[in-house]
């Protein structure tokens, strides 16, 4: 993740401050499409901000406590064949959203899941 935030640093860095303004006015849904496209098959995918966009998290197994990820997470992705459970609490523990093959979304305040997921169970 730190490799990854470096590359996007130093690419935005090349640009000129000009065309910097102008990408990030009409930065809607080609980016969503690129960051969505960075979560591959069999994994759970997590970005910390709203539509599949800021640093980006994946998981290919249960995870009891999201370390590093608790409580930061703002959109998801279930690209595993097999359904997925964010969980607000640790341990798969407090309020779940269970989300089938595909599915996948990202949450504003007061969505309970905003800034709130704390481990994820694969079944
Ligand atoms: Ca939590």
């Amino acid at each position: 993740m730190g490799a990854k935030k470096k590359i996007s640093v130093y690419a935005l860095s090349a640009i000129s401050s000009v065309a910097l303004v102008s990408s990030l006015s009409v930065s809607g849904a080609p980016r969503a499409e690129a960051a969505l496209s960075q979560c591959g098959t069999n994994r759970a995918c997590a970005w910390w901000d709203q539509n599949y966009s800021g640093t980006f998290g994946y998981w290919t197994s249960s995870q009891s406590y999201l370390s590093g990820w608790n409580d930061v997470i703002s959109s998801t992705m279930n690209h595993r064949s097999g359904d997925i459970g964010w969980w607000t609490d640790a341990g798969y523990s407090g309020l779940s959203m269970i989300y089938g093959p595909g599915v996948g979304g990202y949450y504003v305040w007061p969505h309970i899941a905003e800034n709130s997921i704390s481990s994820v169970y694969f079944y």
